[in-house]
């Protein structure tokens, strides 16, 4: 079974719902990036508020604010884990592979969970977070094919690349990732 684990995907298609799930039953550190903002906004802390206007355009927070949030809590611990919403951007990759090889934790694993643009943005507007609003989902798809779409080919060339299918019920996927995970 596979220990150290990314997600990759675009917005809305399950990361979050999917990385909940594995890492429960696999018993892995689940680290989300985007959970881990909304909590530093939500307390109004400096990087919250730092974070906050840049989120709600649907784009990318800055690199070294994220690296240190992933950093602070991927060095305390020597279990698994899961990364869902990072490496969001080349830049992000490279600075992970620097981290994981100064603390001897290679990638074993990333995830693609594919998925198509409307059914992306029909899940989004159901969904309703602060964020969720047709305008800035079109703009997050738009940052995704920019910065994201070009770390599939990264991890591919690693071959640490599994596509799953990210249509169909919760259940059917999570079937789909376990069978790639192992
Ligand atoms: P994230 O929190 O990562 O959220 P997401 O990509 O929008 O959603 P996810 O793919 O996790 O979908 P979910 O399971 O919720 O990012 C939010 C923002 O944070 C970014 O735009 C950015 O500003 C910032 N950020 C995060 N990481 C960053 C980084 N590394 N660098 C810089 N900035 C960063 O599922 C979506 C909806 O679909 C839910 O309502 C769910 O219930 C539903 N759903 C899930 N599976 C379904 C299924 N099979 N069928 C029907 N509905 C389903």
């Amino acid at each position: 079974m596979k220990q150290r684990i990314l997600f990759l995907g675009p917005p809305g298609a399950g990361k979050g719902t999917q990385a909940e799930r594995l890492a429960a039953s696999h018993n892995l550190l689940h680290l989300s990036t985007g959970e881990l903002l909304r909590a530093e906004v939500a307390a109004g802390s400096a990087l919250g508020q730092e974070a906050e206007a840049v989120m709600a355009r649907g784009e990318l927070v800055s690199d070294t604010l994220v690296l240190a949030i992933v950093r602070a809590r991927l060095t305390c611990c020597n279990g698994g884990w899961l990364l869902d919403g990072f490496p969001r951007n080349l830049a992000q990759a490279d600075l992970l592979q620097q981290l994981l090889e100064e603390i001897g934790q290679p990638i074993e694993l990333v995830v693609l969970l594919a998925l198509d643009d409307e059914t992306l943005v029909e899940r989004l507007l159901a969904r309703g977070r602060a964020d969720d609003n047709e305008a800035v989902i079109r703009n997050r798809l738009v940052v995704y094919s920019d910065q994201t779409e070009p770390l599939i080919a990264y991890y591919r060339a690693k071959g640490l690349l599994s596509s799953v299918e990210a249509t169909g019920t919760v259940e059917a996927i999570a079937e789909r990732i376990s069978a790639v995970v192992g």
